[in-house]
């Protein structure tokens, strides 16, 4: 697996200074060029303000002219991870999977009502140090090269072989970082044993029960989430789990920091460069600036303002009736909002980082080659995908059902990427 700066970066590093040296390399670079550079979109729509000391500015000269000659190759990914710019107007009807199923949440919010809900796991602990201790802990005793979250909140028995492989990925990549799976349901004796696997082969992974009192102390979520526990907020028709975890996940890397990952990512590179950065799932041809941002992957320090903002959105306008609201639509709201403010540092990564095919094609990569051409496709996007990207995101909702055919870009991107490299895992 590559671990050197990985071509996404050295974008991400020249643009910053490209930035940063702006008049200088307008003398330098030719007006075509940047145009060209301009309508691919490049790799970083936007960047605050200087980057953190780690990336050494060394880079910029000699990265630059790398950084141009890969951006022509650039263009073909732009257009194909382009498509029609609506994809969650999803309606509930349409998408059964979207619907309190097997795979949803502990917990029944029947609509607003009076009546107060049983939201178990909103509950805490007496004595909710528990949880903060447990993590520090758990990242204390382990020498953790990288600190990783994942959220669960939904049964242990939809805990499954493309969760697994997530788990498996994210190893393979940083045999030395720590992974807490913050989940009621996997902190449990079966969670442990789920996780054996992993842990026999020294990998460092917990599963750890949340406590929202814990993580939203101090944030303006805090009331919100009181009035939710109270069934004073319409939980809406959605599953507020999923909703729960899209403020878990920002309340996470608020109070600790460190690398949030969605279970249907497949992690192809290490992330270890990367430093207060969210992904762009979508970009727009015209002007070449992102048009949607995603949660489903987000690196940032802790007490990071941007995150404080998305959790404050979060509290101010959750709509539990409307998809991606309070997730993917949340996360660019908000940065659109705060972009060319000062104080908020951090990059905004191409589609190519980690959503290098947008929901609506995902089912192309699970198809074998059908002929000459298309096997030629195959092998073109593959190596594509692999030198440009750090991961894919599955879009479990649009992708779950879906065969990995033999041959596929998914299948070959998982035998990079597997740790115990049994069959089942590739049957998934
Ligand atoms: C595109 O991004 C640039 C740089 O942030 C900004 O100045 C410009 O207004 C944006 N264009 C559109 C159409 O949003
Ligand atoms: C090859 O397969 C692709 C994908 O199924 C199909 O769209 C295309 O028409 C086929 N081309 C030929 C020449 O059969
Ligand atoms: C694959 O490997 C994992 C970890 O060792 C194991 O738990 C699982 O049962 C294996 N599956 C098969 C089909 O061998
Ligand atoms: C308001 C909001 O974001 N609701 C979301 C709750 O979770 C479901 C499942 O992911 C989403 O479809 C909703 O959009």
């Amino acid at each position: 697996m590559a671990t050197t700066n990985p071509p996404q970066l050295h974008h991400f590093l020249s643009l910053h200074c490209l930035h940063k040296r702006k008049r200088s390399l307008l003398a330098l670079l030719s007006l075509p060029l940047l145009l060209l550079l301009a309508y691919n979109g490049a790799s970083v729509f936007y960047l605050q303000a200087p980057f953190p000391a780690s990336f050494s500015l060394e880079n910029c000269a000699g990265k630059s002219r790398k950084w141009a000659s890969s951006s022509t190759k650039l263009s073909s990914t732009v257009m194909l991870s382009l498509k029609e710019e609506n994809p969650p107007s999803i309606r509930k009807t349409h998408f059964p999977i979207l619907q309190k199923s097997k795979n949803s949440v502990i917990f029944e919010a029947k609509r607003m009502g009076k009546q107060k809900p049983m939201f178990k796991f909103l509950r805490s602990e007496a004595g909710s140090d528990r949880f903060s201790a447990r993590v520090k802990e758990f990242f204390g005793s382990n020498s953790c090269q990288s600190r990783f979250f994942m959220t669960w909140i939904s049964s242990i028995d939809s805990f499954g072989d493309r969760e697994l492989f997530t788990v498996e990925s994210l190893f393979r990549s940083h045999p030395h970082g720590c992974l807490i799976i913050v989940s009621n349901s996997m902190d449990s004796t079966r969670g442990i044993e789920i996780l054996r696997p992993f842990l026999g082969k020294g990998f460092h992974v917990n599963s750890i029960s949340p406590d929202f009192d814990y993580l939203l102390k101090h944030t303006v979520a805090e009331s919100w989430f009181n009035r939710l526990r109270n069934g004073d907020v319409d939980p809406g028709e959605v599953s507020l789990g999923q909703n729960l975890s899209n403020l878990l996940r920002l309340a996470l890397l608020y109070k600790f920091g460190g690398v949030y990952i969605d279970t249907d990512v497949i992690i192809l590179k290490s992330l270890s460069k990367l430093r207060n950065v969210i992904g762009a799932q979508t970009i727009d041809l015209e002007t070449g600036n992102w048009s949607r941002l995603n949660n489903a992957v987000m690196v940032f320090d802790k007490g990071h303002p941007l995150l404080y903002k998305f959790i404050e959105e979060f509290a101010l306008t959750f709509d539990g009736n409307k998809w991606g609201h309070n997730g993917p639509y949340l996360v660019s709201r908000v940065v659109s909002r705060v972009k060319g403010r000062l104080g908020f540092d951090f990059g905004v990564l191409s589609p190519m980082a980690f959503y290098p095919v947008d929901w609506s094609r995902i089912g192309g990569l699970f198809l074998g080659p059908r002929n000459e051409t298309h096997s030629k496709w195959l092998s073109g996007k593959l190596n594509h995908i692999r030198s440009q990207s750090y991961a894919v995101h599955l879009w479990n909702r649009q992708s779950r059902k879906i065969d990995i055919e033999e041959g596929s870009i998914i299948g070959q991107l998982m035998s990079d990427s597997c740790v115990f490299c049994n069959s089942s895992a590739l049957n998934l």
